[in-house]
C-alpha cells in the first residue's frame, strides 16, 4: 500500500476547524455547528511563543477569517449533547436553521478558496470526530469529494509530540489530551466557551500559539489529505438518492476549470473525482440518455416495415 501524497510544501493556511453535532459517533451523529479559522502561516511564524509562569494567554492574530455556522440537523441531538452545547435540533428549527446542504458546502468552498494553498484542516480529535463526521456528511449529500484539495492533522497527536518534546522526562507520564486539559495545563484556567463550536477553535488556536514555530514543522511533516480521513457511518442508498438533486452544484475543489489543486501541475496531484452533474443538465437527460440506442433500432424497424409494406401493396406484387 503506498503512502499517502503529503503536501506539495509548507502548509500556508492553518484553517481551524470544530463541529458540534447531535452526540458521538456510534450514533450516527449530524452536524449542529461549525466552526472554521483561517490563519495565514505567516501570522502564526510570527506569533511571540508565551513566557512564563503565569504563562499568559497569547491573542489571536489579527488577520483571520472565521466562518461559524448553526445547522439543522434534521435528528434529534442525545440529552448530553444538547446539555454541553446548548443547542437542541427544536431550538435550531425555530431559529430557521438551514440542513447540512450543497448551498454550505459551496460556502465551506468558497471560503476555502480565498485562502492561499496548500490548505491544512487542523481539528482536536480530528481523526476520530471531525474529519470522519465532515466527510459522512458530504458523502451523504453525494459530495464526497468537495474539500479534497484539503490536507487535515489531529492536534492531539501534535500536541502530544510539542509536550514531549518540551519536557521529555515526562515523556510516558500519563497525561489528558483532551483541549480542555492541554489548555488548563498550559495557561492555568479553563477555556472559555467550551462546546461552542467558536470556543473550541479559539482554544485551540490558543493551545497551538504555545510553541507556533515547531507546531508549523509538525503540521508540514504529517498532513494528510482530507481524502484519506476515513467516514463515520457508511452512506444509505436513500440518503444518498434524496440529497443529490440538491447537490449537483458543488463540485469538487479539484474538478473545477481553475487548477486549485495544492500542486499545481505536479505529478503527485491527487487524482480528481468525476464532477458531480452541473446546474445545466436536467434530470430527465440523465435517465433518457442510456435510451437513446433504443430508439434509434425502434426508428429503424419502422421504417423497413413501412418499405417492405409499401413493396407488397406495389402492383404486381
Ligand atoms: N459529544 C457528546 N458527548 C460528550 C462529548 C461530546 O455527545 N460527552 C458530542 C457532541 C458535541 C461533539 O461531540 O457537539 C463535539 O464535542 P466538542 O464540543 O468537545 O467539540
Ligand atoms: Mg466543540
Amino acid at each position: 500500500m503506498s503512502l499517502p501524497d503529503p503536501p506539495p510544501g509548507p502548509i500556508q493556511t492553518l484553517l481551524f476547524l470544530d463541529l458540534e453535532a447531535t452526540g458521538l459517533p456510534g450514533s450516527q451523529p449530524k452536524i449542529t455547528e461549525l466552526c472554521l479559522l483561517a490563519v495565514p502561516r505567516c501570522a502564526l511564524e510570527s506569533s511571540p511563543s508565551p513566557q512564563g509562569p503565569p504563562r499568559t494567554v497569547p491573542p489571536p492574530p489579527r488577520i483571520v477569517d472565521k466562518l461559524s455556522l448553526c445547522v439543522a440537523p434534521g435528528k434529534a441531538c442525545s440529552p448530553a449533547a444538547s446539555e454541553i452545547t446548548g443547542l437542541s435540533t427544536a431550538a435550531l428549527a425555530a431559529h430557521g436553521r438551514q440542513r447540512f446542504d450543497a448551498g454550505l458546502v459551496r460556502l465551506l468552498q468558497a471560503f476555502l478558496q480565498r485562502q492561499p494553498q496548500p490548505w491544512c484542516l487542523v481539528a482536536h480529535n480530528g481523526d476520530r470526530y471531525d474529519f470522519p463526521l465532515l466527510r459522512a456528511e458530504l458523502a451523504t449529500l453525494g459530495l464526497a469529494s468537495a474539500l479534497d484539495g484539503a490536507f487535515c492533522v489531529d492536534s492531539i497527536a501534535a500536541l502530544k509530540a510539542l509536550e514531549q518534546a518540551d519536557s521529555p522526562r515526562e515523556q510516558g507520564a500519563r497525561k489528558s489530551y483532551s483541549l480542555g486539559s492541554i489548555y488548563t495545563r498550559l495557561y492555568g484556567q479553563a477555556p472559555p466557551d467550551s462546546h461552542v463550536a467558536e470556543g473550541d477553535v479559539l482554544a485551540l488556536l490558543s493551545v497551538c500559539q504555545w510553541r507556533p514555530r515547531a507546531l508549523l514543522r509538525w503540521v508540514d511533516a504529517h498532513a494528510k489529505p482530507f481524502s484519506t480521513a476515513r467516514l463515520m457511518y457508511g452512506v444509505t442508498a436513500s440518503t444518498a438518492t434524496n440529497s443529490r438533486s440538491s447537490a449537483a452544484t458543488a463540485p469538487s475543489l479539484l474538478a473545477r476549470g481553475t487548477d486549485t489543486s495544492p500542486n499545481p501541475g505536479g505529478s503527485r496531484r491527487p487524482k480528481a473525482l468525476p464532477p458531480v452533474k452541473g446546474p445545466g443538465s436536467s434530470p430527465r437527460e440523465g435517465l433518457l440518455a442510456p435510451l437513446a440506442p433504443l430508439g434509434l433500432l425502434a426508428l429503424l424497424t419502422v421504417a423497413i416495415a413501412t418499405l417492405y409494406g409499401l413493396f407488397l401493396a406495389a402492383p404486381g406484387q
